[in-house]
C-alpha cells in the first residue's frame, strides 16, 4: 500500500471512529440534504454483506468484503439465511449487496432468485460469492437479472473474494484468505496454493486452526464474531487478538473429551458411522464419527431445541466416492428437510421424525 493510500485510510478511519468525525459527517449529511430538498426517495448509501458465520470462510470474506468496501455485516447460518435476506429486502437505504459462502439448496433456490429479482428491480447492486455446488439454471437466472456471480467450486469464497477484489485490499489479505481455505480443506488449490506459500506453513496452519476453534466455539455470541470480522478487515492475525489463543485451548480440550465419547455412543450401518451429540456442535464431532466408525462416511447430528429439527453434518474419507453434497441436497428436500454443500463435507437440516430415514437412504445411496 502506498503512503498516500494508508493516511488516507487512517483518516477515514479516524473521522469514522472519533465524535468530531460524527458530527463533521452528520454536519455534511445535512448540508447535503437542503441541497436536494427535491431528492424524495431516501439516498441509497448503505453497503451490507451477508455471509456464513459458522466457519472461517465465511467470516474472513465477510472481512475482506469489509476491508475492500466498508458497510455492515450481517452473519448467519444456513437456517437463518433467507430471514436474513428478506430483512435486507426491506432496507429503503440498501446500495450494495455482498453475499458470500452460503450455497443454495434445492429448497431455497428459488426463494434466493425472488428475493434478487426484487433487489435488482430497485437497482441494488449485488453480488454473490460462492464455492459450493449450484445448479447451472440458478447461475443463468441470477446473470440474467445482472447479479454478479463469482462462483468456482474448486477455491473456497474467501480465496476468490481476495482474487477479484485484489485491488482493493490490503497486503494481509491473502493471509486471511489463506485461513479460510486452509478451513475449508481447499489449501491445494490453485490459487489457494499460491496463497499459502507466501506464509511459513506452520504458522498458517496454527492461526487457522486458533482463528476456526474461537469461531466455532463463539457460535451463540453474534458480537463477538462481528467483532472478529472487525479484527480481521484491519489486518491483525488471530494470535494478535486477545484470548485466542487461551479460547482455542479451552476448545482443544473439549474436543478431546468427544473422542471418548464418540468411541462409547457411535453406531455403524454398513456404510456410514452415525451419532447424535448431546452437548457440542454437530460439526465438531462429525469427523471423529467418521474416523473413529472405520466407514466411508460419518453423520453426526444435533436437535436445534424448540425447531422441531436435526442440524446434520456429514462428512466423507477421501475413499468416498460419492459426491455427498448432492445426494444430500436431493434427499434432505425429498425429507422435507434442506441441505446440500461439497462432495466430502456437506451439512442438513431434517426434520426431527425423519432422521432414521435420513441415515438409512443415506447408507443405501452411498454404497
Ligand atoms: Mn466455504
Amino acid at each position: 500500500m502506498t503512503a498516500k493510500k494508508t493516511v488516507k485510510k487512517v483518516a477515514k478511519k479516524l473521522a469514522k471512529k472519533t465524535l468530531a468525525g460524527k458530527i463533521k459527517n452528520s454536519a455534511t449529511k445535512a448540508t447535503a440534504k437542503k441541497v436536494t430538498k427535491k431528492a424524495i426517495k431516501p439516498k441509497r448509501t448503505k453497503v451490507i454483506c451477508i455471509s456464513h458465520k459458522e466457519d472461517a470462510d465465511g467470516i474472513s470474506s465477510a472481512a475482506l468484503i469489509r476491508q475492500a468496501f466498508g458497510g455492515d455485516t450481517v452473519l448467519v447460518d444456513y437456517p437463518g439465511q433467507m430471514d436474513a435476506l428478506n430483512q435486507v429486502v426491506s432496507d429503503e437505504k440498501l446500495k450494495s449487496l455482498y453475499v458470500c459462502d452460503l450455497g443454495l439448496s434445492k429448497k431455497t433456490q428459488d426463494e434466493f432468485v425472488n428475493i434478487m429479482t426484487i433487489l435488482r428491480k430497485r437497482k441494488v447492486t449485488v453480488t454473490y460469492i460462492d464455492h459450493h455446488d449450484i445448479d447451472p439454471n440458478v447461475v443463468r437466472a441470477l446473470e440474467k437479472l445482472k447479479v454478479r456471480v463469482i462462483h468456482n467450486i474448486d477455491e473456497c469464497t474467501a480465496v476468490q473474494v481476495y482474487a477479484a477484489f485484489k485491488s482493493k485490499l490490503d497486503d494481509h489479505a491473502p493471509f486471511v484468505a489463506t485461513c479460510a481455505a486452509i478451513t475449508d480443506y481447499m489449501e491445494d488449490r490453485p490459487i489457494g496454493s499460491k496463497l499459502l506459500q507466501i506464509y511459513d506453513r506452520q504458522f498458517a496452519l496454527i492461526s487457522a486452526t486458533v482463528l476456526t476453534y474461537n469461531i466455532v466455539g463463539r457460535q451463540k455470541e453474534p458480537d463477538y464474531l462481528l467483532y472478529l470480522v472487525e479484527e480481521l478487515s484491519e489486518s491483525k492475525f488471530p494470535h494478535e487478538i486477545p484470548n485466542t489463543f487461551e479460547f482455542a485451548q479451552i476448545q482443544v480440550e473439549k474436543l478431546s473429551q468427544m473422542i471418548a465419547k464418540v468411541k462409547d455412543g457411535m453406531k455403524t450401518m454398513k456404510n456410514v458411522g452415525y451419532m447424535e451429540i448431546l452437548d457440542s456442535g454437530a460439526s465438531g464431532a462429525v469427523n471423529f464419527v467418521m474416523g473413529l466408525s472405520g466407514k466411508n462416511v460419518g453423520i453426526a447430528y444435533k436437535e436445534r431445541v424448540g425447531h422441531d429439527i436435526y442440524a446434520v453434518s456429514v462428512r466423507g474419507s477421501k475413499d468416498c466416492r460419492a459426491h455427498l453434497g448432492k445426494i444430500v441436497n436431493i434427499l434432505a428436500t425429498d425429507l422435507g428437510g434442506s441441505g446440500g454443500g461439497h462432495d466430502k463435507a456437506c451439512g442438513a437440516v431434517i426434520p426431527k421424525p425423519k432422521i432414521k430415514k435420513f441415515i438409512t437412504e443415506l447408507n443405501k445411496k452411498i454404497k
